[in-house]
């Protein structure tokens, strides 16, 4: 069953957070719901993936701490490309701590080189609110909004049902600084929050490790996500772009088949 939702455009002016406003803009005028995260440890081979993703990508996700030659160079080698190419810089860090802890720890390790990154609901909307406002608020940093984790896709994960309500009660109460979720399904309907969806796979279902993919149809028709989160499905095949071209073109089409004509 295909729900109508409103356009980008409609979403766009709906939007607060000002990482959201760019990204409705840019999913919009590139025709790209799909985010590519690149989960290699080589930093070069990082960013050769990104200059070849970047037209077909609206976000490329990373785990900072995970990258071998991760320094200043690399992140203004990635920021370069990012402006070339016009998506967002995505700091998969999932960041939990109390309200200064967690200011600091954004300020060293996020702020000036990604555009949004990743936290958990877990220490509470105080916590939050105190450490990503004011840096989101700063002119010259350039970080401008944050995802709050509401479900997990991997097996026998902890996020129940009143963790996932308690952070999206907390989202849609700053929505100055929330772009949205994290999550395996739809759980708000705040038009301007977006539903960006990990665990997506168009050929297997597991890898072993925990970690449950589904195919691009059901994230988006089905459990009504905005933008999927693609990794290993696209990154570890031997022709990563045609890989790219098929999950952009199967993620679009899905949300366009629910959007007004
Ligand atoms: O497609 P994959 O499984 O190769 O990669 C999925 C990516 C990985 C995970 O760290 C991340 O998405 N992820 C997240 C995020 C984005 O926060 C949450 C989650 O529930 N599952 C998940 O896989 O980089």
């Amino acid at each position: 069953k295909i729900r109508v939702r409103l356009s980008l455009q409609q979403r766009e002016k709906l939007a607060t957070c000002p990482v959201s406003k760019r990204l409705f803009s840019l999913m919009h005028t590139k025709a790209t719901n799909l985010c590519l995260a690149i989960d290699y440890e080589e930093g070069e081979r990082i960013l050769e993936l990104a200059d070849k993703a970047g037209p077909f990508v609206c976000a490329v996700k990373v785990h900072a701490d995970t990258i071998d030659e991760f320094n200043e160079s690399w992140t203004s080698k990635l920021v370069a490309l990012a402006n070339k190419h016009d998506f967002l810089i995505f700091e998969d860090r999932k960041f939990a701590d109390t309200g200064n802890t967690l200011s600091m720890q954004v300020k060293r390790n996020a702020a000036s080189w990604a555009d949004i990154v990743t936290v958990y609901g877990i220490a509470g909307e105080k916590s939050i609110r105190s450490a990503f406002q004011p840096i989101i608020a700063d002119p010259s940093t350039r970080l401008k909004g944050i995802l709050l984790i509401a479900q997990l896709s991997c097996e026998g994960n902890l996020c129940d049902t009143e963790y996932t309500n308690g952070t999206r009660r907390i989202a849609e109460a700053n929505q100055d600084i929330v772009c949205g979720f994290i999550t395996q399904e739809k759980i708000s309907d705040k038009l301007g929050l977006i539903h960006w969806t990990p665990g997506v796979s168009l050929d297997e279902t597991t890898d072993g490790k925990g970690q449950q993919w589904r195919s691009v149809e059901k994230a988006i028709m089905e459990q009504q996500n905005d933008i999927v989160i693609v990794g290993r499905a696209i990154c570890n095949k031997t022709t990563p772009a045609s890989e790219l071209r098929r999950y952009r073109d199967a993620a679009w089409e899905a949300l366009s088949a629910a959007m007004p004509k």
